[in-house]
């Protein structure tokens, strides 16, 4: 089977041939309709998150298609199902584990993040019937991005809830495919007026589009008073997309006395948090990691029911990969790509 493979820190992925995996008992292979591309896959790809145990391994963590082959004693789907996977895979004993967030795993091992291969290739083995959360109508190539571009904003606001008041404000820093799928679930869940922040005149418009009551431009020396001015002295909570130093110390110098910072990007940045100088009392700080299974599943309900939207996607051939990631990097990319192996 076709699969784009890293195969080097800091070098392109390189389309090889490789055996399609046979299901062992317990696992199940999936033929993968989509496959969306992370930035995260860019941090991993230039070595600025050194996160893979071995190479070459077949990258893409945000997948859905259909069930190939069950392995003997999968019960759950069958040949033909539609499925998302939940690529945050763990050992299945640790703390982390044995309370469903494999994601947090103390030994993780996420498809296309770690020694397991991801889903940049035409099968996926996935090692439990349990990481699949079946599709009823959502078509697998569109319903990938739910799997961490939806999923991954999905769990930091949900963890943020307790923070909403719907009389202050909400900020989101990035306005990419999670910005953008965490604005249309700020929509769903949370009564804040949002205010959205972005670099890119084009994702600011987006994010109007998509809700948010203002647009400010992260470059704008202003900005940082403007947010405090529109969210009458800070914001309930406060999400930061991108991880940089900037916009982490933006997302801490927004938030209000009690609030709630959350950071979501990881563009390496630090910030200090300092009362009085960087972060005013009692604020929470948090960087939540991706999804588990159970908020999979209500993420795609929310999807099946209507209420949560697709983002733009755009769809591209598995040859075609190395292109879209220079385009993410050059911040191309409206909402999200799709490879579709
Ligand atoms: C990627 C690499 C390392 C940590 C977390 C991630 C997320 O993008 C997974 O959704
Ligand atoms: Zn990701």
């Amino acid at each position: 089977m076709k699969a784009a493979r890293i195969q080097a820190y800091g070098q392109p992925l390189v389309l090889q041939d490789i055996p399609i995996p046979a299901p062992r008992p317990g696992q199940v292979l999936v033929r993968v309709r989509g496959a969306g591309i992370c930035r995260s896959d860019l941090h991993v790809l230039s070595g600025e998150i050194p996160i893979l145990p071995r190479m070459p391994v077949t990258l893409g963590h945000e997948n859905a298609g259909f069930v190939a082959a069950a392995g003997p004693g999968v019960t759950g789907v069958r040949e033909g199902d539609a499925v998302a996977v939940c690529g945050g895979w763990g050992c299945g004993r640790c703390d982390y584990c044995v309370v469903g967030d494999d994601q947090l795993c103390a030994t993780p091992s996420w498809a296309g993040l770690s020694a397991c291969d991801g889903g940049y290739a035409e099968y996926l083995l996935v090692p439990n019937e349990k990481y699949l959360v079946r599709l009823h109508g959502l078509d697998p190539r569109g319903a990938a991005p739910l799997t961490d571009a939806a999923l991954t904003p999905y769990r930091a606001i949900k963890r943020a809830l307790p923070y909403f008041q719907p009389d202050h404000g909400v900020l989101v820093i990035g306005c990419g495919g999670l910005g953008q799928y965490g604005i249309k679930l700020l929509r769903i869940l949370a009564g804040s007026p949002i205010i959205a922040v972005d670099l890119d005149p084009a994702k600011r418009q987006i994010a109007i589009c998509l809700g948010a009551a203002h647009a400010l431009d992260a470059s704008d020396p202003e900005t940082a008073a403007r947010i405090l001015e529109l969210s009458g002295g800070g914001v309930a909570a406060a999400f930061d997309f991108v991880g940089s130093e900037a916009t982490l110390a933006l997302a801490a110098g927004s938030t209000r006395s009690g609030g709630k910072v959350t950071q979501v990007g990881l563009a390496g940045g630090e910030a200090r948090l300092r009362v009085r100088e960087s972060i005013r009392w009692e604020v929470a700080f948090e960087a939540t990691l991706w999804g588990n299974v159970k908020e999979l599943r209500e993420v795609v309900a929310l999807a099946e029911s209507g209420l949560l939207t697709p983002i733009e996607v755009e769809y591209a051939t598995l040859d075609r990969i190395n292109e879209v990631c220079q385009r993410l990097e050059r911040g191309e990319v409206k909402g999200r790509v799709v490879v579709t192996p």
